[in-house]
């Protein structure tokens, strides 16, 4: 607001009144009150619209000239850094959890693609705006540009990945080009003052310069922006270098052989064992953390920790390795939903590594009964020290389906523990575990409603035939999935609209750990039917009924399906 007293208006001259824009009004050529005539109003009408078009373009412009070079940059110094990646991390963090749970709901794995997206409509809209803005005030655009890298700087240098305030640079570097992008565009619109003994100029503003500068603009912001694209995807490398020098050794430990019948071979029902590229990916992050496996180091400390240790990546190789075969599930998942997979891992005992580091757990007299992980990319994961020291295969994962963990999986390592949702167990891309107490910390969820505990329920999944099938009479084959990590699936049954539960056929079991597969050979008669499945666990237990939201320790209720037989 100060430069409306200062330079730009008293360069610009007086404003005019008439049928113009409010805030454009000075564009027009300079008229003085008596010149004015109708015929000369009219046809001043025209150059303020298509002023008022340029001056959107110009925002559009520096907008795309500022995100362009902060990519390159962040090309250079830390995809992360880059200020849509930055304001989106810090969004994710800020959201609501009753938020999170809706973009989940309606986006499912696309949420963070839609988020970028939005942040991309907002920052377009501010630079449109910005852009009409410096038609009038040159300085106020360009201030607001600036204003922009603030954010995007403080966003970057603050988020918990952020090591160093050369985050700060993309924005910086991107705001500022588009700044005096901007800057440069308007004055190239703004009115020429005539000289005193020349004539005045037809439109009132530098056509030629525009047109020059706009497309130089824009030319060299797409150059920005490819380079920017290339470096990210160039950086890294050295990570994806040490990924493919990793050979997993045999297992010490081998998985037990699946027992043949653990798949059933149904079509529609999900495989046994989910393949890396089919397996669900939930996490906040929205750059996938690049590390390198030849510089990574695992600290562990904390509360009763009599011997802390720092592990790297050989260090764990050369240890026995165990291989198990664990089904992973988010506390996010819908009844029936896709949030569910079975992996076959390979990795280190985590109880024998705490052990080895002096840590007792609360039973047998440890003063810390909560473990927190830590991410490369800042995430806090806390699982219960008994619950991982129990003698259930909880483990450091380093390989996943025979192959090195795949980066959107946690590369180099992750942690597993079989029987607890991921939130408080699965931490990706780990570098730290913590042992504290549940008292003296909450973990990242925890601090956004979410539960302390949260043992994974006993849900099941009728995944054949889909909701809406119409399928013919005759014998329709249901069948699913079901589980109830660390406890086992005892038993599944179906019914058939108010009909009486029936038992479903049960797939082998190949261990308490693993989901299993059923199937319920159906008698399908005309008309429409709902199918609803239930399992019991091997406590006997019997899933519950009652609908529950996944917040804050995960969805119940029995899964059922609408079908119409023809
Ligand atoms: N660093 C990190 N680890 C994480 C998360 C995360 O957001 N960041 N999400 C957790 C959640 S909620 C789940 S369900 C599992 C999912 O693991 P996946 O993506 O390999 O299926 O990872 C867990 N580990
Ligand atoms: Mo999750």
């Amino acid at each position: 607001m100060r430069d409306r007293s200062q330079g730009d208006r008293s360069r610009e001259g007086p404003i005019t009144g008439g049928t113009n824009p409010p805030g454009l009004r000075n564009r027009i050529p300079r008229v003085t009150e008596n010149e004015r005539k109708p015929a000369k109003q009219a046809k001043a009408a025209k150059p303020a619209k298509v002023l008022f078009l340029l001056g959107a373009l110009s925002g559009a412009l520096a907008g795309f000239a500022a995100l362009a070079v902060a990519e390159a940059v962040a090309g250079a110094v830390r995809p992360q850094a880059g200020p849509v990646v930055a304001v989106g991390g810090a969004a994710i963090d800020r959201t609501p959890a009753a938020v999170k749970d809706w973009a989940i709901r309606h986006f499912g794995t696309n949420d963070k693609l839609f988020l970028q997206l939005g942040i991309l409509a907002v920052l377009a809209l501010f630079a449109l705006a910005l852009g009409i803005v410096a038609l009038r005030f040159r300085r106020t655009g360009a201030t607001g540009v600036l204003l922009f890298g603030v954010v995007g700087a403080l966003a970057a240098t603050s988020r918990p990945d952020s090591t160093s305030a050369t985050d700060a640079l993309p924005s910086v570097a991107g705001a500022t080009a588009g700044a005096v992008l901007l800057y440069v565009l308007a004055g190239r619109l703004t009115p020429r003052t005539p000289a005193p003994d020349g004539p005045p100029s037809e439109e009132g503003w530098d056509r030629r310069g525009f047109v020059i500068a706009a497309g130089a603009a824009a030319v060299a912001s797409a150059g920005a922006g490819l380079l920017g694209r290339s470096l990210s995807s160039a950086g890294g490398q050295d990570a994806v270098a040490s990924r493919r020098n990793v050979v997993l050794p045999r297992p010490g430990s081998p998985a037990r052989l699946v027992p043949r019948g653990a798949g059933l071979r149904i079509p529609g029902v999900s495989p046994f064992i989910t393949p890396n590229g089919d397996f669900y990916r939930v996490d906040t992050a929205l750059v996938v953390p690049k590390v390198n496996a030849t510089t990574w180091r695992l600290r562990i400390h904390g509360k009763g920790v009599t011997r802390p240790r720092v592990f790297s990546y050989d260090d764990l190789l050369r240890r026995e390795l165990i291989e198990r075969d664990i089904t992973l599930t988010c506390v996010s998942n819908e009844v029936g939903g896709p949030y569910v997979g079975n992996a076959r891992w390979i990795g280190v005992r985590l109880a024998d590594l705490l052990a080895e580091c002096g840590v007792k757990p609360p039973a047998k007299g440890g003063p810390a009964d909560q473990l927190v992980a830590r991410s490369v990319d800042g995430m806090t994961i806390g699982s219960p020290v008994e619950d991982v020291m129990d003698g259930r295969d909880a483990l450091l994962a380093l390989g996943m389906n025979g192959k090195p963990l795949p980066f959107a999986h946690g590369f180099p390592v992750r942690m597993v523990v079989p029987g607890l949702y991921g939130f408080v167990s699965a931490c990706k891309w780990i570098k730290a575990i913590e042992l504290t107490t549940f008292d003296a910390y909450d973990p990242y969820w925890v601090k956004r409603g979410w539960a302390r505990r949260a043992p994974i329920k006993t849900e099941s999944r009728i995944d054949t035939p889909k909701p809406f099938a119409r399928p013919g009479t005759g014998t329709v084959m249901v069948a699913g999935v079901a589980w109830a990590q660390h406890r086992g699936i005892g038993k599944v049954e179906v019914r058939v609209d108010d009909g009486l539960w029936q038992e479903a056929r049960l797939a082998a079991e190949d261990t308490s750990d693993t989901w299993r597969q059923w199937s319920f050979p159906w008698r399908a008669t005309k008309g429409g039917h709902t199918l609803t499945v239930r399992a019991t666990d091997r406590t006997g237990a019997l899933q519950t009924e009652k609908r529950a939201h996944t917040i804050p320790d995960g969805a119940s209720g029995w899964h059922s399906v609408v079908v119409t037989v023809d």
